[in-house]
Protein backbone atom coordinates (compact mmCIF):
# COMPACT_ATOMS: atom_id res chain seq x y z
CA UNK A 1 0.00 0.00 0.00
CA UNK A 2 0.96 3.61 -1.10
CA UNK A 3 1.16 6.23 1.78
CA UNK A 4 -1.22 8.78 1.07
CA UNK A 5 -0.56 12.75 2.09
CA UNK A 6 -3.61 14.36 2.16
CA UNK A 7 -2.34 17.20 4.37
CA UNK A 8 0.17 18.49 1.58
CA UNK A 9 0.11 21.22 -1.05
CA UNK A 10 -0.27 18.82 -3.51
CA UNK A 11 -2.06 16.09 -2.11
CA UNK A 12 -0.36 12.72 -3.05
CA UNK A 13 0.40 9.16 -2.67
CA UNK A 14 3.52 9.21 -4.74
CA UNK A 15 5.95 10.37 -1.51
CA UNK A 16 6.31 13.38 -2.67
CA UNK A 17 7.48 15.07 0.18
CA UNK A 18 10.85 12.32 -0.39
CA UNK A 19 11.70 14.21 -3.46
CA UNK A 20 12.51 17.94 -2.46
CA UNK A 21 13.43 19.50 -5.81
CA UNK A 22 10.70 17.40 -7.50
CA UNK A 23 7.83 19.17 -4.97
CA UNK A 24 8.96 22.14 -5.39
CA UNK A 25 9.09 21.91 -9.02
CA UNK A 26 6.08 20.89 -8.97
CA UNK A 27 4.63 23.44 -6.19
CA UNK A 28 5.98 26.30 -9.11
CA UNK A 29 3.71 25.12 -11.62
CA UNK A 30 1.08 24.77 -9.04
CA UNK A 31 0.08 28.45 -9.31
CA UNK A 32 0.73 28.69 -13.24
CA UNK A 33 -2.16 25.72 -12.97
CA UNK A 34 -4.44 27.75 -11.17
CA UNK A 35 -3.81 31.04 -13.00
CA UNK A 36 -5.26 28.67 -15.92
CA UNK A 37 -7.91 27.50 -14.51
CA UNK A 38 -8.81 30.99 -13.06
CA UNK A 39 -8.58 32.33 -16.92
CA UNK A 40 -9.21 29.07 -19.02
CA UNK A 41 -11.86 27.20 -16.34
CA UNK A 42 -15.43 27.40 -16.20
CA UNK A 43 -16.59 31.42 -16.57
CA UNK A 44 -17.88 32.99 -13.45
CA UNK A 45 -18.67 30.33 -10.99
CA UNK A 46 -15.35 30.08 -9.21
CA UNK A 47 -16.71 31.33 -6.10
CA UNK A 48 -19.47 28.58 -5.87
CA UNK A 49 -20.01 26.04 -3.35
CA UNK A 50 -20.23 22.81 -5.54
CA UNK A 51 -21.13 19.30 -4.05
CA UNK A 52 -17.62 17.74 -5.64
CA UNK A 53 -16.51 14.48 -5.43
CA UNK A 54 -12.59 14.55 -4.56
CA UNK A 55 -9.94 11.85 -5.06
CA UNK A 56 -8.43 10.81 -1.51
CA UNK A 57 -6.70 7.96 -2.14
CA UNK A 58 -6.64 4.46 -4.72
CA UNK A 59 -8.27 1.93 -2.61
CA UNK A 60 -11.06 0.39 -4.90
CA UNK A 61 -13.19 0.33 -1.64
CA UNK A 62 -13.30 4.45 -0.60
CA UNK A 63 -11.03 6.24 -3.00
CA UNK A 64 -13.11 9.46 -3.24
CA UNK A 65 -15.38 12.06 -0.67
CA UNK A 66 -17.64 14.02 -1.41
CA UNK A 67 -18.40 17.69 0.17
CA UNK A 68 -19.11 20.93 -0.82
CA UNK A 69 -16.13 23.29 -2.04
CA UNK A 70 -15.42 26.16 -4.68
CA UNK A 71 -13.59 24.73 -7.36
CA UNK A 72 -10.54 26.96 -6.96
CA UNK A 73 -10.35 24.93 -3.71
CA UNK A 74 -10.55 21.37 -4.94
CA UNK A 75 -7.57 19.42 -3.98
CA UNK A 76 -5.73 18.31 -6.87
CA UNK A 77 -3.95 15.50 -6.15
CA UNK A 78 -1.21 13.65 -7.49
CA UNK A 79 -2.65 9.67 -7.08
CA UNK A 80 -1.26 5.95 -8.85
CA UNK A 81 -2.48 3.24 -8.54
CA UNK A 82 -0.99 0.60 -6.08
CA UNK A 83 2.37 -0.95 -7.01
CA UNK A 84 1.90 -4.44 -8.05
CA UNK A 85 5.14 -6.57 -6.93
CA UNK A 86 6.93 -8.51 -9.89
CA UNK A 87 5.16 -6.84 -12.43
CA UNK A 88 6.21 -8.43 -16.03
CA UNK A 89 5.88 -6.56 -19.43
CA UNK A 90 2.70 -8.06 -21.25
CA UNK A 91 3.22 -7.70 -24.70
CA UNK A 92 6.01 -6.30 -27.48
CA UNK A 93 10.13 -7.47 -27.69
CA UNK A 94 10.43 -6.77 -24.05
CA UNK A 95 7.52 -9.11 -22.90
CA UNK A 96 8.10 -11.40 -19.35
CA UNK A 97 11.26 -8.81 -18.37
CA UNK A 98 10.92 -6.62 -15.11
CA UNK A 99 8.59 -3.09 -16.12
CA UNK A 100 10.72 -0.48 -15.85
CA UNK A 101 10.35 2.22 -12.98
CA UNK A 102 12.50 4.94 -15.31
CA UNK A 103 11.99 5.63 -19.20
CA UNK A 104 14.86 3.78 -20.40
CA UNK A 105 17.23 6.81 -22.77
CA UNK A 106 16.12 5.45 -26.09
CA UNK A 107 12.61 5.88 -25.83
CA UNK A 108 12.26 8.92 -24.06
CA UNK A 109 10.84 10.89 -27.01
CA UNK A 110 8.27 8.43 -27.89
CA UNK A 111 7.22 8.30 -24.60
CA UNK A 112 7.10 11.95 -23.57
CA UNK A 113 5.65 12.77 -26.78
CA UNK A 114 2.28 10.17 -25.97
CA UNK A 115 2.32 11.75 -22.31
CA UNK A 116 2.26 14.99 -24.04
CA UNK A 117 -0.52 14.06 -26.21
CA UNK A 118 -2.29 12.54 -23.44
CA UNK A 119 -1.76 15.91 -21.12
CA UNK A 120 -2.90 18.05 -23.76
CA UNK A 121 -6.50 16.72 -24.15
CA UNK A 122 -7.21 17.42 -20.40
CA UNK A 123 -7.04 20.91 -19.91
CA UNK A 124 -8.01 20.98 -23.91
CA UNK A 125 -11.41 19.85 -22.77
CA UNK A 126 -12.31 22.18 -19.60
CA UNK A 127 -11.95 24.91 -22.23
CA UNK A 128 -14.08 23.55 -24.51
CA UNK A 129 -16.65 23.82 -21.79
CA UNK A 130 -15.81 27.04 -20.52
CA UNK A 131 -19.13 28.70 -20.98
CA UNK A 132 -21.14 25.95 -20.97
CA UNK A 133 -22.33 26.16 -16.86
CA UNK A 134 -24.57 29.22 -18.06
CA UNK A 135 -26.71 27.48 -20.18
CA UNK A 136 -27.01 23.80 -17.24
CA UNK A 137 -30.53 22.49 -18.06
CA UNK A 138 -29.83 21.54 -14.01
CA UNK A 139 -28.12 21.80 -11.18
CA UNK A 140 -27.66 18.11 -11.34
CA UNK A 141 -26.05 19.04 -14.68
CA UNK A 142 -24.25 21.88 -13.43
CA UNK A 143 -22.53 19.74 -11.03
CA UNK A 144 -21.85 16.93 -13.29
CA UNK A 145 -19.86 19.93 -15.16
CA UNK A 146 -17.91 21.11 -12.74
CA UNK A 147 -17.61 17.37 -11.26
CA UNK A 148 -15.65 16.33 -15.11
CA UNK A 149 -13.72 19.88 -15.24
CA UNK A 150 -11.96 19.86 -11.93
CA UNK A 151 -11.11 15.95 -13.07
CA UNK A 152 -9.96 16.76 -16.15
CA UNK A 153 -8.02 18.94 -14.47
CA UNK A 154 -6.50 16.39 -12.09
CA UNK A 155 -5.56 14.26 -15.21
CA UNK A 156 -3.35 16.96 -16.21
CA UNK A 157 -1.51 17.37 -12.63
CA UNK A 158 -1.15 13.56 -13.70
CA UNK A 159 0.55 13.90 -16.74
CA UNK A 160 2.29 16.94 -15.36
CA UNK A 161 3.89 14.74 -12.35
CA UNK A 162 5.21 11.81 -14.96
CA UNK A 163 6.75 14.86 -16.40
CA UNK A 164 8.67 16.57 -14.24
CA UNK A 165 9.40 13.39 -12.41
CA UNK A 166 10.88 11.46 -15.64
CA UNK A 167 11.84 13.85 -17.98
CA UNK A 168 13.89 16.66 -16.52
CA UNK A 169 14.18 20.14 -17.95
CA UNK A 170 12.49 18.92 -21.11
CA UNK A 171 9.50 17.68 -19.23
CA UNK A 172 9.26 21.16 -16.88
CA UNK A 173 8.92 22.53 -20.11
CA UNK A 174 5.98 20.59 -21.75
CA UNK A 175 4.40 21.40 -18.55
CA UNK A 176 4.55 25.02 -19.01
CA UNK A 177 3.20 24.56 -23.13
CA UNK A 178 0.57 22.37 -21.56
CA UNK A 179 -1.19 25.67 -20.19
CA UNK A 180 -0.15 27.78 -23.29
CA UNK A 181 -1.96 25.85 -26.25
CA UNK A 182 -5.56 26.36 -26.04
CA UNK A 183 -8.55 24.77 -27.18
CA UNK A 184 -9.20 26.75 -30.88
CA UNK A 185 -6.77 29.23 -30.87
CA UNK A 186 -5.17 29.55 -34.24
CA UNK A 187 -1.73 30.18 -33.32
CA UNK A 188 -1.35 27.40 -30.62
CA UNK A 189 -4.20 24.98 -30.66
CA UNK A 190 -4.44 21.57 -29.14
CA UNK A 191 -2.85 18.78 -30.59
CA UNK A 192 -5.88 16.63 -31.67
CA UNK A 193 -8.77 17.65 -33.69
CA UNK A 194 -11.45 16.93 -31.78
CA UNK A 195 -10.25 19.08 -28.57
CA UNK A 196 -10.38 22.40 -30.96
CA UNK A 197 -14.02 22.07 -31.98
CA UNK A 198 -16.51 24.74 -30.59
CA UNK A 199 -18.71 23.12 -27.71
CA UNK A 200 -21.34 25.52 -27.39
CA UNK A 201 -24.28 23.50 -25.78
CA UNK A 202 -25.28 20.35 -24.04
CA UNK A 203 -26.41 18.18 -26.86
CA UNK A 204 -22.55 18.32 -27.54
CA UNK A 205 -21.59 18.36 -24.47
CA UNK A 206 -23.33 14.51 -24.13
CA UNK A 207 -22.04 13.53 -27.04
CA UNK A 208 -18.23 14.51 -26.12
CA UNK A 209 -18.29 12.40 -22.93
CA UNK A 210 -20.10 9.92 -24.22
CA UNK A 211 -18.07 9.64 -27.44
CA UNK A 212 -14.69 11.80 -26.92
CA UNK A 213 -13.94 10.93 -23.03
CA UNK A 214 -14.53 6.98 -24.55
CA UNK A 215 -11.44 7.72 -26.40
CA UNK A 216 -9.71 8.48 -23.43
CA UNK A 217 -10.83 5.22 -21.77
CA UNK A 218 -9.64 3.33 -24.66
CA UNK A 219 -6.04 4.97 -24.53
CA UNK A 220 -5.70 5.09 -21.01
CA UNK A 221 -6.34 1.35 -21.00
CA UNK A 222 -3.39 0.86 -23.45
CA UNK A 223 -1.29 2.66 -21.46
CA UNK A 224 -2.56 0.97 -18.61
CA UNK A 225 -0.21 -2.33 -20.24
CA UNK A 226 3.13 0.01 -20.99
CA UNK A 227 6.50 -1.35 -19.73
CA UNK A 228 6.71 2.23 -18.07
CA UNK A 229 5.32 1.18 -14.65
CA UNK A 230 4.52 5.00 -13.11
CA UNK A 231 2.10 5.37 -17.08
CA UNK A 232 0.77 2.19 -16.39
CA UNK A 233 0.01 2.84 -12.55
CA UNK A 234 -1.44 6.60 -13.07
CA UNK A 235 -3.92 5.33 -15.84
CA UNK A 236 -4.97 2.81 -14.36
CA UNK A 237 -6.28 5.33 -11.73
CA UNK A 238 -7.80 7.75 -14.07
CA UNK A 239 -9.65 5.23 -15.64
CA UNK A 240 -11.76 4.98 -12.19
CA UNK A 241 -13.01 8.68 -12.61
CA UNK A 242 -13.51 8.29 -16.47
CA UNK A 243 -16.10 6.02 -15.77
CA UNK A 244 -18.49 8.81 -13.88
CA UNK A 245 -17.52 10.87 -17.16
CA UNK A 246 -18.84 8.58 -20.04
CA UNK A 247 -21.96 7.82 -17.50
CA UNK A 248 -22.77 11.14 -17.72
CA UNK A 249 -23.15 11.20 -21.54
CA UNK A 250 -24.93 7.99 -21.83
CA UNK A 251 -27.66 9.05 -19.16
CA UNK A 252 -27.30 12.53 -21.19
CA UNK A 253 -27.93 11.36 -24.61
CA UNK A 254 -30.30 9.00 -22.77
CA UNK A 255 -32.29 11.38 -20.91
CA UNK A 256 -32.56 14.08 -24.09
CA UNK A 257 -33.82 10.95 -25.75
CA UNK A 258 -36.64 10.18 -23.17
CA UNK A 259 -38.15 13.55 -23.20
CA UNK A 260 -38.06 14.02 -27.11
CA UNK A 261 -39.94 10.55 -26.91
CA UNK A 262 -42.80 11.75 -24.12
CA UNK A 263 -43.07 14.84 -26.30
CA UNK A 264 -44.09 12.49 -29.23
CA UNK A 265 -46.83 10.57 -27.48
CA UNK A 266 -47.68 13.41 -26.02
CA UNK A 267 -48.35 14.84 -29.16
CA UNK A 268 -48.74 11.75 -31.14
CA UNK A 269 -46.27 13.03 -33.98
CA UNK A 270 -42.78 12.43 -35.17
CA UNK A 271 -43.07 15.78 -36.90
CA UNK A 272 -39.96 17.47 -37.18
CA UNK A 273 -41.40 21.21 -36.85
CA UNK A 274 -43.84 20.31 -34.63
CA UNK A 275 -41.37 18.79 -31.81
CA UNK A 276 -39.10 21.34 -32.12
CA UNK A 277 -41.86 23.82 -31.78
CA UNK A 278 -43.14 21.90 -28.63
CA UNK A 279 -39.12 22.56 -27.50
CA UNK A 280 -37.29 19.30 -27.61
CA UNK A 281 -34.68 18.03 -30.03
CA UNK A 282 -36.62 15.44 -32.56
CA UNK A 283 -34.28 12.10 -33.12
CA UNK A 284 -32.96 12.29 -36.76
CA UNK A 285 -31.16 15.66 -35.02
CA UNK A 286 -29.69 13.81 -32.56
CA UNK A 287 -28.37 11.56 -35.00
CA UNK A 288 -26.59 14.01 -37.11
CA UNK A 289 -24.55 15.25 -33.72
CA UNK A 290 -24.18 11.32 -33.03
CA UNK A 291 -22.50 10.99 -36.47
CA UNK A 292 -20.43 14.29 -35.85
CA UNK A 293 -18.91 13.52 -32.58
CA UNK A 294 -18.75 9.85 -32.96
CA UNK A 295 -16.40 10.19 -36.35
CA UNK A 296 -14.58 13.23 -35.09
CA UNK A 297 -13.30 11.05 -31.95
CA UNK A 298 -12.59 8.14 -34.32
CA UNK A 299 -9.56 10.23 -35.84
CA UNK A 300 -8.02 10.47 -32.42
CA UNK A 301 -7.08 6.94 -32.72
CA UNK A 302 -5.01 7.71 -35.41
CA UNK A 303 -4.11 6.25 -38.60
CA UNK A 304 -4.81 2.70 -39.80
CA UNK A 305 -1.69 1.76 -40.57
CA UNK A 306 1.12 3.71 -38.54
CA UNK A 307 4.86 2.90 -38.36
CA UNK A 308 4.46 4.72 -34.80
CA UNK A 309 1.99 2.96 -33.48
CA UNK A 310 4.04 -0.09 -34.36
CA UNK A 311 6.74 0.76 -32.69
CA UNK A 312 5.12 1.27 -29.68
CA UNK A 313 3.67 -1.87 -29.60
CA UNK A 314 7.06 -3.74 -30.69
CA UNK A 315 9.04 -2.07 -27.77
CA UNK A 316 6.31 -2.49 -25.25
CA UNK A 317 5.48 1.57 -24.75
CA UNK A 318 2.23 1.04 -25.93
CA UNK A 319 0.22 -1.80 -25.85
CA UNK A 320 -3.63 -3.15 -26.90
CA UNK A 321 -6.50 -2.09 -24.57
CA UNK A 322 -7.03 -5.22 -22.34
CA UNK A 323 -3.73 -6.77 -23.69
CA UNK A 324 -4.12 -9.82 -21.89
CA UNK A 325 -7.14 -11.05 -23.49
CA UNK A 326 -5.16 -11.21 -27.00
CA UNK A 327 -3.70 -14.64 -27.68
CA UNK A 328 -0.22 -13.42 -29.24
CA UNK A 329 1.56 -10.85 -27.52
CA UNK A 330 4.50 -10.29 -29.60
CA UNK A 331 2.64 -9.76 -33.17
CA UNK A 332 5.89 -10.85 -35.35
CA UNK A 333 4.78 -11.72 -38.67
CA UNK A 334 0.94 -11.70 -38.50
CA UNK A 335 -1.16 -9.62 -40.80
CA UNK A 336 -4.85 -8.01 -40.81
CA UNK A 337 -7.03 -6.54 -43.93
CA UNK A 338 -7.95 -3.11 -43.58
CA UNK A 339 -10.25 -1.53 -46.21
CA UNK A 340 -9.02 1.05 -48.22
CA UNK A 341 -10.05 3.48 -51.46
CA UNK A 342 -9.45 1.60 -54.69
CA UNK A 343 -8.96 4.83 -56.25
CA UNK A 344 -11.91 4.20 -58.94
CA UNK A 345 -14.83 4.89 -56.53
CA UNK A 346 -14.98 1.23 -55.12
CA UNK A 347 -13.46 -0.39 -52.23
CA UNK A 348 -10.12 -3.03 -51.79
CA UNK A 349 -8.83 -5.03 -49.08
CA UNK A 350 -5.19 -4.26 -47.79
CA UNK A 351 -2.97 -6.61 -46.24
CA UNK A 352 -1.12 -4.28 -43.25
CA UNK A 353 1.05 -6.06 -40.50
CA UNK A 354 -0.72 -6.41 -37.08
CA UNK A 355 2.11 -4.14 -35.69
CA UNK A 356 1.88 -1.54 -37.88
CA UNK A 357 -2.63 -2.11 -37.47
CA UNK A 358 -2.93 -1.09 -33.53
CA UNK A 359 -4.60 1.82 -33.93
CA UNK A 360 -7.34 0.24 -35.97
CA UNK A 361 -7.86 -2.82 -33.72
CA UNK A 362 -7.94 0.21 -30.88
CA UNK A 363 -10.54 1.88 -32.57
CA UNK A 364 -12.72 -1.19 -33.32
CA UNK A 365 -12.64 -2.01 -30.28
CA UNK A 366 -13.61 1.43 -29.42
CA UNK A 367 -16.67 1.54 -32.08
CA UNK A 368 -18.13 -2.07 -30.06
CA UNK A 369 -18.03 -0.03 -26.54
CA UNK A 370 -19.80 3.30 -28.47
CA UNK A 371 -22.24 0.68 -29.97
CA UNK A 372 -23.55 -0.63 -26.04
CA UNK A 373 -25.32 2.55 -25.57
CA UNK A 374 -26.85 2.81 -28.46
CA UNK A 375 -28.46 -0.70 -27.84
CA UNK A 376 -29.91 0.70 -24.83
CA UNK A 377 -31.51 3.62 -26.42
CA UNK A 378 -32.93 1.96 -29.01
CA UNK A 379 -34.50 -0.22 -26.79
CA UNK A 380 -35.98 2.95 -24.82
CA UNK A 381 -37.12 3.99 -28.21
CA UNK A 382 -38.70 -0.03 -29.06
CA UNK A 383 -40.63 -0.12 -25.87
CA UNK A 384 -41.70 3.38 -26.56
CA UNK A 385 -43.32 2.22 -29.89
CA UNK A 386 -41.57 4.63 -32.43
CA UNK A 387 -40.45 3.55 -35.46
CA UNK A 388 -36.66 4.51 -35.40
CA UNK A 389 -33.13 3.61 -34.30
CA UNK A 390 -30.00 4.97 -33.94
CA UNK A 391 -27.27 3.79 -36.13
CA UNK A 392 -23.34 4.71 -35.83
CA UNK A 393 -21.74 5.70 -39.40
CA UNK A 394 -18.95 3.38 -40.75
CA UNK A 395 -15.37 4.28 -39.55
CA UNK A 396 -15.29 5.24 -43.10
CA UNK A 397 -17.05 8.44 -42.49
CA UNK A 398 -16.07 12.04 -42.50
CA UNK A 399 -12.93 11.11 -41.36
CA UNK A 400 -9.99 13.33 -41.42
CA UNK A 401 -7.08 11.12 -40.39
CA UNK A 402 -5.88 8.07 -42.04
CA UNK A 403 -6.54 6.13 -45.11
CA UNK A 404 -10.18 7.90 -45.47
CA UNK A 405 -9.49 11.65 -44.81
CA UNK A 406 -9.87 13.51 -47.69
CA UNK A 407 -12.61 10.89 -49.41
CA UNK A 408 -16.00 10.95 -49.07
CA UNK A 409 -18.75 8.15 -48.51
CA UNK A 410 -22.08 7.92 -47.13
CA UNK A 411 -22.52 7.04 -43.41
CA UNK A 412 -22.92 3.58 -44.83
CA UNK A 413 -19.23 3.94 -45.92
CA UNK A 414 -20.01 3.92 -49.74
CA UNK A 415 -17.64 5.95 -51.29
CA UNK A 416 -19.25 9.13 -53.14
CA UNK A 417 -17.84 11.60 -55.30
CA UNK A 418 -16.97 15.22 -53.66
CA UNK A 419 -20.09 16.86 -55.01
CA UNK A 420 -22.91 14.18 -54.04
CA UNK A 421 -21.18 14.14 -50.38
CA UNK A 422 -22.05 18.04 -50.22
CA UNK A 423 -25.24 17.62 -51.86
CA UNK A 424 -26.67 15.12 -49.18
CA UNK A 425 -23.83 16.01 -45.96
CA UNK A 426 -27.06 18.43 -44.47
CA UNK A 427 -29.02 14.95 -44.17
CA UNK A 428 -25.93 13.26 -42.11
CA UNK A 429 -24.57 16.13 -39.92
CA UNK A 430 -25.98 19.10 -38.26
CA UNK A 431 -26.36 21.95 -40.19
CA UNK A 432 -25.80 25.47 -39.01
CA UNK A 433 -29.81 25.51 -38.72
CA UNK A 434 -29.59 22.88 -36.59
CA UNK A 435 -26.80 24.12 -34.45
CA UNK A 436 -28.49 27.47 -33.71
CA UNK A 437 -31.74 25.46 -32.74
CA UNK A 438 -30.37 23.31 -30.17
CA UNK A 439 -28.70 26.28 -29.25
CA UNK A 440 -32.21 27.97 -28.60
CA UNK A 441 -32.84 25.31 -26.42
CA UNK A 442 -30.31 26.08 -24.01
CA UNK A 443 -31.86 28.05 -21.15
CA UNK A 444 -30.37 27.73 -17.62
CA UNK A 445 -32.40 26.31 -14.67
CA UNK A 446 -31.43 26.42 -11.13
CA UNK A 447 -33.93 25.84 -9.07
CA UNK A 448 -32.90 22.54 -7.55
CA UNK A 449 -34.71 19.39 -9.11
CA UNK A 450 -35.92 21.28 -12.38
CA UNK A 451 -34.85 20.24 -15.70
CA UNK A 452 -34.99 22.56 -18.54
CA UNK A 453 -38.13 21.28 -21.40
CA UNK A 454 -35.82 18.96 -23.60
CA UNK A 455 -34.27 16.76 -20.99
CA UNK A 456 -35.90 14.25 -19.06
CA UNK A 457 -34.60 14.15 -14.73
CA UNK A 458 -32.00 11.39 -13.96
CA UNK A 459 -32.85 8.27 -12.45
CA UNK A 460 -31.25 8.90 -9.36
CA UNK A 461 -29.18 11.98 -7.45
CA UNK A 462 -25.54 12.33 -6.97
CA UNK A 463 -24.03 10.07 -3.95
CA UNK A 464 -27.24 8.68 -2.49
CA UNK A 465 -28.63 12.54 -2.38
CA UNK A 466 -32.38 13.30 -4.21
CA UNK A 467 -32.49 14.59 -7.27
CA UNK A 468 -33.54 18.02 -6.10
CA UNK A 469 -30.54 18.07 -3.74
CA UNK A 470 -28.60 21.89 -3.79
CA UNK A 471 -25.53 20.67 -5.96
CA UNK A 472 -24.61 23.74 -6.86
CA UNK A 473 -25.19 26.99 -4.42
CA UNK A 474 -25.99 30.19 -6.47
N1 LIG B 1 -5.89 15.25 -34.85
O1 LIG B 1 0.89 7.76 -37.01
P1 LIG B 1 -0.43 8.31 -36.72
C1 LIG B 1 -8.80 11.93 -23.44
C2 LIG B 1 -1.34 13.09 -36.10
S1 LIG B 1 -8.77 11.41 -25.08
C3 LIG B 1 -4.76 15.85 -35.30
O2 LIG B 1 -1.59 7.58 -37.17
P2 LIG B 1 -0.10 7.78 -34.00
C4 LIG B 1 -9.82 12.88 -23.06
C5 LIG B 1 -0.27 12.39 -35.32
O3 LIG B 1 0.11 13.15 -34.16
C6 LIG B 1 -7.29 10.41 -25.19
N2 LIG B 1 -3.64 15.15 -35.57
O4 LIG B 1 -0.56 8.62 -35.20
C7 LIG B 1 -11.08 12.80 -23.61
C8 LIG B 1 0.83 12.24 -36.35
O5 LIG B 1 1.50 13.49 -36.50
P3 LIG B 1 2.96 13.61 -37.15
C9 LIG B 1 -6.09 11.18 -25.66
C10 LIG B 1 -3.63 13.81 -35.41
O6 LIG B 1 1.01 8.56 -33.43
C11 LIG B 1 -12.05 13.73 -23.25
C12 LIG B 1 0.08 12.01 -37.63
O7 LIG B 1 -1.23 12.54 -37.41
N3 LIG B 1 -4.92 10.36 -25.56
O8 LIG B 1 -7.99 11.52 -22.67
O9 LIG B 1 0.02 6.36 -34.23
C13 LIG B 1 -11.78 14.70 -22.32
C14 LIG B 1 0.06 10.55 -38.06
O10 LIG B 1 -0.64 9.82 -37.09
C15 LIG B 1 -4.78 13.14 -34.94
C16 LIG B 1 -4.14 10.02 -26.59
O11 LIG B 1 -4.34 10.41 -27.71
C17 LIG B 1 -5.94 13.92 -34.67
N4 LIG B 1 -7.10 13.36 -34.23
O12 LIG B 1 -1.45 7.83 -33.11
C18 LIG B 1 -10.50 14.77 -21.76
C19 LIG B 1 -3.01 9.12 -26.27
N5 LIG B 1 -4.48 11.82 -34.88
O13 LIG B 1 3.89 12.82 -36.30
C20 LIG B 1 -9.54 13.86 -22.13
C21 LIG B 1 -1.69 9.60 -26.76
C22 LIG B 1 -3.22 11.67 -35.29
O14 LIG B 1 2.84 13.06 -38.54
N6 LIG B 1 -1.59 9.64 -28.19
N7 LIG B 1 -2.69 12.85 -35.60
O15 LIG B 1 3.22 15.11 -37.08
C23 LIG B 1 -1.36 8.60 -28.98
O16 LIG B 1 -1.27 7.49 -28.51
C24 LIG B 1 -1.17 8.82 -30.44
O17 LIG B 1 -0.52 10.03 -30.62
C25 LIG B 1 -2.46 8.84 -31.27
C26 LIG B 1 -2.09 8.93 -32.75
C27 LIG B 1 -3.30 7.60 -30.97
C28 LIG B 1 -3.30 10.07 -30.99
FE1 LIG C 1 -9.30 12.79 -18.57
FE1 LIG D 1 -12.73 12.30 -19.00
Amino acid sequence: MSTIDLQALIPNNVNLADNRQLQRALEHWQPAFLNWWGEMGPSDFNAKEVYLRTAVGVDASGWASYGYTPMPDYRWGIFMADKEEGRKIGFGENMGQDVWQEVPGEFRSAFRRLIVTQGDTEPASVEQQRLLGHTAPSLYDLRNLFQINVEEGRHLWAMVYLLHAHFGRDGREEAEELLERHSGDVNKPRILGTFNEPMDNWLSFFMFTYFTDRDGKFQLKSFAESAFDPLARTCRFMLTEEAHHMFVGETGIGRVIRRTLEVMKELDTDDVAALRRAGVVDLPTIQKFMNFWFTSSLDLFGSEASSNAANYFANSIKGRPDEAKFADHLERDTRMTITVSDGKGGLMDESITVRNGMNEITRLEYVKDCNVGLTRWNMGIKRAGVDFEFKLPSTRFRRAVGVWAGLHTDPEGNPLSADAFEAQKDQWLPTPADISFVKSLMQRVTEPGKMAGWIAPPDRGINAHPIDYQYVQL
